[in-house]
């Protein structure tokens, strides 16, 4: 219980604020080193489904921030599924597992996820798991099989799209490089 984890995380809150900057209204909450913590955190903190529109969380490795700019993040990109608003159980419930997918190393590729984000919106929420490299397609596939597998998606469709992409285009004008 007390086991420490492979890698350390860190947990983010975004909460929307129009008199601010994008990258002021990132705070980090804590670090979790161990199943012990993330399960004394997750039991405190409110599921993404309970946020307020315009809120996300992260979770990311120690030292990466969410954020496209990071080195970690620059040439890399995300898994994106979305979920409509009646959707509440499930969302938390995929949130939920793939915190445990990462912070348990599941992936064959574990050194290329770099953390996820659940975005909480007006119309859609969103999930997206951050990979270090958008040209390596092998581990970029090997985490959307898993992703979907473990998960047991049955009607989402898994899309990737580089954050390069997504530094240049509003999120609908985003194209997918994968789509599983
Ligand atoms: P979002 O919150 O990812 O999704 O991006 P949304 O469109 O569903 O709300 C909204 C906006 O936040 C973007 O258009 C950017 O202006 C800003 N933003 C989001 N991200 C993830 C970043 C980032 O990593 N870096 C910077 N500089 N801005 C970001």
């Amino acid at each position: 219980y007390q086991h420490p984890l492979e890698h350390v995380w860190t947990l983010w809150y975004l909460e929307n604020d129009r008199t601010k900057h994008w990258k002021d209204m990132l705070n980090e909450i804590t670090k979790i080193d161990s199943v012990k913590t993330f399960w004394s955190l997750y039991n405190t903190i409110k599921t993404p489904s309970e946020l307020k529109t315009g809120c996300d969380y992260s979770m990311f490795k120690t030292g990466i921030k969410p954020m496209w700019e990071d080195e970690a993040n620059i040439k890399g990109g995300r898994w994106l599924l979305t979920f409509g608003k009646s959707s509440k159980t499930e969302l938390d419930r995929i949130w939920l597992d793939i915190l445990l997918m990462m912070v348990g190393q599941t992936f064959d590729y574990s050194d290329e996820i770099c953390g996820a984000v659940t975005n909480i919106r007006a119309k859609t929420n969103k999930i997206s798991v951050w990979t270090a490299d958008g040209s390596n397609e092998a581990a970029i596939l090997e985490i959307g099989h898993k992703l979907r597998t473990v998960l047991r998606l049955k009607s989402h469709t898994l899309q990737y799209q580089l954050h390069s992409d997504a530094m240049i285009k509003a999120n609908s004008g985003v194209k997918s490089v994968y789509t599983l």
